[in-house]
């Protein structure tokens, strides 16, 4: 019998590739959508509407504040694995959101966990939850691992922490396969286009085709630990998999400045930053993450996952992405005006 999957957050970056994995491997996906007045399926569209695919993938309105439609729906599809990923998960929104953000990251998350407990009574579920390293904070070691302990600097990392222990809580108190992934910041063509990576590759497309004149940015001092969503995916299923429920930094071990994100960027497209960047106060945050670096060494060792994909090209395939983005933009541009 083949496995089946609730995603929350399948529309996100995130969700979008771990639908795709979980589809190729023959699972059997559900998703959790919230309703708005315009689609918000972007990213899982080419899986969910092709005709021709056989997909075995179910769309569901929910929303993880709403526990009680959350469990009713839990209980209803049975799924074998539940992989804890929607969130508002903008560091910087969370500022202005600290309410809402603590509803949807850490009460959504307990909502899971709640659904979760109650249908592992039934049968066996596992449970992933979307843990950041955004948790490690105002860094007390380097590089940052499993042990390293929290000091959070912001209203989103404040929730993650709260979602971290009651996971690892309903682990030890209700004898439930529960597991956090923590992983470091990672990108992709589907990244949400206000993160910076992404605002980043947007604006360097436009610019080239004359879309654009300037880029406004916050902090370039900032140091991540970048790697691709696709790769990181892989490393949600693999963490399911393992004998014993655990938690796993999964990260590249290497970091860099967002700086240096921009000049790979910029020079791939043969521009200079420096001519278009400009430093707005308002992207700066009331308190800032300066470095996060991963040791991923026991994911390596218990999960055998590695990054595959390292900065340069990252930069690569995000560059080109939405180069031809802004063609794209360019061409239909040209085409109204010269109607
Ligand atoms: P994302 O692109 O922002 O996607 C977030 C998803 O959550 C979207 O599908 C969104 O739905 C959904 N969502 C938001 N509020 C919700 C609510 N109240 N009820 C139900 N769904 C809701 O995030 P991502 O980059 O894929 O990240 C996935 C998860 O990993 C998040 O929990 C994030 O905090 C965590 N994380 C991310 C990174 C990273 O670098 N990407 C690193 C560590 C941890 P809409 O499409 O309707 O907005
Ligand atoms: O791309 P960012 O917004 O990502 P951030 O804050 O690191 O959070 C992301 O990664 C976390 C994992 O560590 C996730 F948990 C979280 O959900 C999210 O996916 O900002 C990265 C850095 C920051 O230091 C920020 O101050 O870039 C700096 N930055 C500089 N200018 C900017 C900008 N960030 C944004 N979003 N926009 C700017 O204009």
């Amino acid at each position: 019998m083949s496995k089946s999957a609730l995603i929350t957050g399948i529309t996100g970056q995130d969700g979008s590739y771990l639908a795709e994995l979980l589809l190729e491997k023959g699972y059997t996906v559900h998703g959790l959508v919230r309703r708005s007045s315009t689609f918000s399926t972007e990213r899982i569209d080419h899986i969910y509407r092709d005709p021709h695919e056989k997909t075995q993938m179910y769309l569901h309105y929910g929303d993880l504040t709403d526990g009680q439609a959350l469990t009713n729906l839990t209980l209803d599809v049975e799924p074998d694995e539940i992989y804890n990923l929607g969130a508002q998960s903008h560091v910087r929104v969370s500022f202005d959101q600290p309410v809402y953000t603590l509803q949807t990251v850490g009460v959504g998350a307990l909502n899971v966990l709640e659904a979760a407990r109650l249908l592992n009574k039934r049968k066996p579920v596992r449970v992933y939850q979307a843990s950041s390293s955004e948790m490690f904070g105002d860094v007390i070691e380097t590089p940052q691992k499993e042990t390293t302990p929290f000091r959070p600097q912001s209203p989103y990392a404040c929730a993650k922490v709260y979602a971290f222990h009651q996971t690892i809580n309903y682990r030890e108190s209700y004898d439930l396969f529960a597991c956090n992934g923590i992983l470091f910041n990672h990108e992709s063509e589907r990244r949400g286009e206000t993160f910076v990576t992404r605002k980043i590759t947007r604006a360097a497309g436009r610019i080239k085709m004359g879309l654009q004149k300037k880029l406004y940015l916050g902090n370039l001092d900032a140091k991540r630990d970048w790697g691709y969503a696709k790769d990181y995916v892989k490393a949600m299923w693999l963490i399911l998999q393992q004998e014993q429920p655990e938690d796993f930094v999964i990260a590249t071990g290497e970091t860099q400045t967002v700086r240096s994100f921009l000049e790979l960027v910029f020079q791939q497209l043969d521009l200079d930053y420096r001519d278009y960047v400009e430093i707005d106060p308002r992207y700066f945050r009331p308190a800032e993450v300066e470095l996060l670096l991963g040791d991923p060494s026991k994911a390596k060792e218990k999960l055998g996952w590695t990054a595959e994909t390292d900065l340069r090209e990252l930069a690569r395939i995000m560059t080109e992405h939405d180069l031809e983005l802004a063609r794209r933009e360019a061409h239909a541009e040209n085409y109204v005006t010269s109607k």
